[in-house]
């Protein structure tokens, strides 16, 4: 039965994302409380052909909320989240601060969806990364084949560092045409016309928070004995779509073509024309999509690599929340 939903850290990118999904999903909500942090009091959101005024949270009441989606970022997240709880909400989070804690499924639909079933009451659960989520999904593709080992590159927009980010690289791109100088406030460089291979602080190390967070979430997902994983994270001068260039070694051998139709059975889109001379997709024609596209499929004895490309707010944050939230109503979890 419909259900009213708490969207806390609406007005941010993902935040606008979830809204939108959960109006043109026809989810199940009577109604949809948009809350973020005082500073945004005042403003409004869209959600569907409504407009929702913004609830601070520090003074919202998440008893009248049976389920609360947090997409504002891991402070608000753990400060909030405990309160979200203890007034009886089921939580569904999309930040850092709950991803490693053993007590918190890691919940991604298509691959360990089952989880669902047997919630306790105010339940919390976390959605990985939007760096993750695809990736695992086109591994679980390939999982009846073992996996052994994942190699992976990101090319990440700036979106994923939220509304700033636009700003300044759409900023030090009309700075470079005009010959002034180019502000650099969200990133320790110039993104405009760069690439940045440095994505979060190093730990001691050197692997930055966005590499750790795809191993630990992968090993979280498909176990730390079985997957060795490697991975280097880069922000690209694009404005929303996130690339991955993968390869994976198995313990069987996969055939491209066998991989393309493993893919395309958990839903991903296939693009892959490789005699094309544009038969792969780029982060242009995903922006805006819900799916996670594949590209470049291609084998080399026991490893196979591919290239996939989604919108990152779009279908790897907003989408992995919204079908975590249809999975946990679909199993009856709010009676
Ligand atoms: C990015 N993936 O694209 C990051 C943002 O822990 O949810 C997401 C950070 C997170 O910059």
């Amino acid at each position: 039965h419909p259900i009213q939903v708490a969207v806390v850290g609406a007005t941010g990118l993902v935040g606008q994302a979830v809204l939108d999904l959960l109006a043109s999903r026809d989810f199940p909500a009577s109604r949809v409380f948009a809350v973020d942090t005082q500073d945004h009091d005042g403003e409004t959101v869209t959600f569907g052909n409504l407009e929702l005024n913004v609830h601070p949270v520090d003074e919202f009441g998440f008893e009248v909320t049976p389920l609360a989606i947090f997409v504002g970022g891991s402070e608000i997240s753990r400060q909030y989240v405990p309160l979200a709880r203890e007034a009886g909400a089921t939580v569904i989070d999309f930040s850092s601060a709950y991803r490693q804690d053993d007590e918190v499924p890691l919940l991604v639909p298509a691959l360990n969806g089952s989880l669902v079933a047997d919630l306790p009451e105010s339940a919390l659960i976390a959605v990985p990364n939007c760096t993750v989520t695809p990736l695992a999904i086109a591994l679980k593709a390939l999982a009846e084949h073992g996996l052994k080992r994942v190699t992976v590159s990101t090319y990440q927009s700036v979106s994923g560092s939220g509304q700033a980010a636009l700003e300044e690289l759409a900023n030090q791109t009309t700075a470079l045409f005009t010959q002034r100088d180019a502000e650099c406030e969200v990133y320790a460089k110039r993104i405009a016309y760069n690439l940045l291979p440095k994505i979060g602080d190093a730990d001691e190390s050197g692997a930055t928070e966005e590499e750790s967070s795809i191993v630990n979430e992968l090993h979280r997902l498909f176990g730390s004995d079985e997957l060795a994983v490697e991975a280097t994270c880069v922000r690209v001068p694009v404005f929303f779509g996130h690339a991955w260039s993968v390869t994976v070694e198995t313990d069987t051998e996969v055939e491209a073509s066998r991989a393309r139709n493993l893919f395309a059975s958990l839903g991903l889109h296939v693009v892959d024309q490789p005699q094309q001379p544009d038969g792969y997709a780029t982060p242009m024609e995903v922006a805006g999509n819900d799916r996670v596209w594949v590209s470049r499929v291609r084998r080399t004895g026991k490893t196979l690599s591919f290239w996939l490309t989604a919108d990152n707010v779009r279908a790897a944050a907003a989408m992995s929340c919204v079908t975590v939230a249809e999975a946990v109503q679909n199993a009856g979890h709010f009676g």
